[in-house]
């Protein structure tokens, strides 16, 4: 009863006025009568955030009392996106909020769209692991997510001249929710030397003296569960210069300047997100920030389990440790090192808890973004650990050699260092070497992993270390929160709000097919989610849309796998199409939109060039007379989650168009299905699952197949390419300065036309262009189009995070959720 009469509850609209005035006056120390809608939103922010804290401590309690096992997902991105209006959703008392705010002149709309993206990610890897806390927490999971605390988050993009500019993202003035825990630190240690001694018992050991010292602080953030009380904890390290007292002394020396730049050194740790996707670099900076922030993590997670006074062999009944991709890699090593060099564990002990407790998720096939170190780096970085490493290499190959003797190529293949110039470590490697599992993304990744990149790891310990896990997303954020309109729909007519817990409950959706009525209705919102997009497109890029046209959207990182100029170029063909046209012709056309989004990673130029294209190409069709209505090309700026929850409502269409055997999964693919529009896609990654779900009726695809691709690569080597006829018209009029200076593009032309078409554009183009031609002729068949939509959504039930993360549970974690009492 106590908690119904704590200082911070509201339960209406009197009651929330009460806590925002107290919050805006006293809090912020702000008069009533300047405040704008910043304000109301900090104040707002604040009064939802102490109803958060009351239930994020008692969650925390249980969690420690009951001691069962918990969930540490490490991630070096979490794509959070905007806060407010998911705690309203999970607090409840959205309403009680939108009456007050009112009552004081504000609209919530505007209210919750002061809030700053949250955006400490690059793309789909940072978003599966918000979407993960998401699920985690609503199905009342004791997890902990670990992450980074950059001061700078992904690059704000601008678009100049038709160019990306870079801006910093400087995201942590008045963040309401963080919570900096000045009392849990760590201190992490770089560089040094490792020396051997021996113990009293004459036991070897290893001591890693004379480093540089690095403090890691935590900064948490509370993650509620919808329609639960629990609430988890996502903790983010920020780096700090050591105040031990060896690092005074050279204050005490005199050397104030140098001791200056060493602090300086410290906090460039966690100053900024790499921006790259899909792509690695090998920068000292980068290892850097993945050792602190595991070292941070598992000296956390260590002092958490110590606490309970356990054996150690009981380390992995009570923890399960995720790694999002290769980045967390040297967790495992950390982990050993603590067990046999701090601890004093036997090496094979040791390294059976190490294994139990760690599970290992890929999240792509393309070579240039598997992580690889040099070893003169880690080994001046880490020496320890790279001494680790080698231990690691060592009774890995002798495992491998006993069950496949003479197979020298073998263990070339499998060993954990690659005998290169300089040699490297291979990161992929270790994580399996280290795990009990290594799970793909979607089935036709995880399958790829098994028969190509990891084949060798399938014969060496047999199929049951690799499964899969395909992807999801989760149904509050992408359908409730992006989508008030039609959640309430289904809602409506499915009598409760219970498909946003339990997503397979859509299918019931299905009976209303053919229902005249919904079908009017569910156009209707569509259409609003449409002139809703139009405003965005408007302010954003200046360029008025007529929202009755066809919206064909591509948002995702600009990649050449992910094959964006494959759009742009079918989007130029359709230029010249409509410009060859007569006016009666021209009747015929259905109008339509080409939506494009994403950011290009700062170093990657051919990346760059397709996002010129694009919008050189929008300068000239959109003031084309002779097209009016017809096309419109429009490059929205800075796509980020807030961007994407507008989006993607609105799309009649969405482009999912990877070469075979490219995307890991794909998730905005899933969004968008859920969302009621149809996709256009190749059969890559959880395309292929979508379409076993929504049936082959409910999706364009097109384009050669993942088991094609290897031919067809190897016949364009040896010289056997033939342009596509239509891509052909389609260079000709960009090398006529159609689109500006031709020699703007000619690398992008050059890499299809003369330098092998890695990525296939033109092999697809015919399939892709064909494809299209059935979108605008189904298009044109309202009823039909909106059943189709309909019958999507009623079967996307299987692409939620609370199954993903359900699967992870079971096959991976072995968990159980904390059960919570009212
Ligand atoms: C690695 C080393 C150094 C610097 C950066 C990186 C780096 C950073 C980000 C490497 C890869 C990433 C991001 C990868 C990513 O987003 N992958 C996507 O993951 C999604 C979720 O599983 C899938 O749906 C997408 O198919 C996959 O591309």
């Amino acid at each position: 009863a106590w908690r119904k009469h704590s200082a911070s509850e509201f339960t209406s609209k009197e009651q929330f006025e009460k806590e925002l005035v107290r919050h805006i006056e006293t809090t912020l120390a702000r008069s009533l009568y300047n405040c704008d809608d910043n304000a109301a939103y900090s104040g707002t922010a604040l009064a939802f955030r102490d109803r958060l804290i009351i239930e994020w401590n008692r969650t925390q309690q249980r969690q420690t009392f009951n001691d069962q096992k918990r969930v540490y997902y490490l991630s070096l991105e979490f794509l959070m996106g905007r806060a407010l209006d998911n705690a309203m959703l999970n607090v409840g008392q959205k309403e009680a909020a939108r009456d007050g705010l009112k009552d004081l002149g504000f609209r919530i709309e505007d209210v919750i769209s002061q809030e700053h993206d949250a955006a400490l990610g690059n793309g789909g890897l940072g978003r599966l692991a918000a979407c993960f806390l998401d699920s985690l927490a609503t199905l009342n999971y004791p997890a902990w997510g670990y992450g980074l605390r950059y001061r700078y988050g992904i690059f704000k993009q601008e678009i100049i001249d038709g160019y990306q500019v870079e801006i910093p993202d400087y995201w942590l003035d008045n963040n309401p929710w963080e919570f900096p825990r000045h009392d849990v630190t760590v201190d992490i240690q770089f560089y040094g030397t490792v020396r051997k001694t021996q113990d009293q018992n004459g036991k070897v050991q290893h001591l890693w003296e004379n480093g540089e010292i690095v403090q890691a602080v935590a900064y948490d953030v509370p993650i509620p569960g919808y329609g639960t009380k629990t609430t988890n904890n996502l903790r983010l390290w920020s780096s700090k210069a050591s105040t031990g007292e060896f690092d005074f002394q050279k204050f005490n020396a005199g050397d104030y300047e140098s001791a200056v730049a060493d602090q300086q050194r410290a906090e460039t740790i966690s100053a900024v997100l790499y921006p790259n996707d899909n792509l690695e670099r090998g920068k000292e900076l980068r290892l850097k920030q993945q050792y602190f922030w595991c070292a941070a993590s598992l000296f956390d997670i260590v002092r958490r389990f110590k606490k309970t006074k356990r054996a150690w062999s009981e380390f992995p009944d009570q923890v399960a440790i995720q790694l999002n991709d290769t980045h967390p890699t040297l967790a495992i090593v950390e982990m050993q090192r603590i067990l046999v060099d701090i601890e004093d564990l036997e090496w094979d002990e040791a390294w059976r808890i190490v294994t139990k407790t760690f599970g290992y998720t890929n999240h792509t096939v393309l070579p240039e973004a598997l992580e690889k170190w040099s070893v003169p780096l880690m080994q001046n970085l880490l020496p320890r650990h790279l001494q680790i490493i080698y231990e690691i290499n060592l009774f890995f190959l002798q495992y491998v050699e006993r069950n496949f003797p003479n197979d020298r190529d073998l263990l070339t293949r499998v060993s954990i260092i690659e005998e290169s110039h300089p040699k490297m470590v291979r990161m992929a490697y270790l994580a399996i070497i280290g795990s009990h599992k290594v799970n793909g993304v979607a089935e036709l990744h995880s399958d790829l992993l098994k028969t190509t990149l990891f084949k060798d790891f399938v014969e060496i310990y047999g199929p049951d270390r690799f499964t899969n896990v395909t992807n999801g997303v989760t149904p509050r954020r992408w359908l409730h929160q992006a989508n008030p309109e039609l959640s309430a729909l289904i809602a409506k007519k499915l009598g409760g709000h219970e498909f946003l817990t339990d997503l397979t409950l859509l299918d019931k959706l299905e009976a209303f097919v053919d229902d005249k009525e919904f079908r009017t209705e569910w156009a209707a919102i569509k259409s609003r989610n449409k002139v809703r997009l139009a405003q965005l497109i408007k302010e954003t890029t200046g360029y008025t849309v007529n929202p009755d046209a066809l919206f064909d959207v591509q948002v995702k990182r600009i990649h050449e796998y992910k094959r964006q100029q494959l759009n742009i170029f079918g989007v130029i063909h359709r230029y010249l199409t409509i410009k060859g046209m007569s006016a009666e012709e021209k009747k015929k056309v259905v109008p339509r939109v080409s939506i494009f989004g994403g950011k290009a990673a700062p170093g990657y130029w051919m990346a760059k060039t397709i996002i010129h294209l694009i919008n050189k190409v929008a300068d000239v069709v959109n003031k084309d007379p002779d097209v009016g209505d017809l096309l419109k090309v429009i490059f929205i700026p800075d796509y980020n989650v807030s961007k994407a929850e507008v989006i993607c409502p609105a799309s009649d269409i969405s482009e999912h168009i990877s070469t075979a055997g490219t995307e890991g999964s794909g998730t905005s693919n899933m969004k968008f299905v859920l969302n009621g529009g149809l996709i256009i896609g190749t059969c890559d990654g959880a395309n292929i699952e979508i379409t076993r779900e929504i049936s082959e009726q409910n999706i364009f695809l097109f384009g050669n197949l993942a088991e094609d691709v290897e031919e067809l690569r190897h016949r364009h080597f040896y010289g056997e390419f033939q342009l596509d006829p239509q891509l052909a018209k389609v260079f000709d009029a960009i090398k006529s300065n159609m689109f500006g200076d031709a020699a703007h593009f000619s690398a992008l032309t050059a890499s299809i036309e003369e330098h092998g078409d890695y990525y296939l554009v033109s092999d697809d183009f015919n399939s892709y262009i064909a494809a299209h031609a059935v979108v605008d002729q189904e298009f044109q068949n309202q009823k039909e189009w909106i059943a189709k939509s309909i019958a999507s959504v009623a079967r996307m039930g299987f692409f939620s995070t609370d199954r993903v993360i359900n699967e992870y549970a079971d096959s991976i974690w072995n968990v159980e959720p904390l059960a919570v009492k009212d």
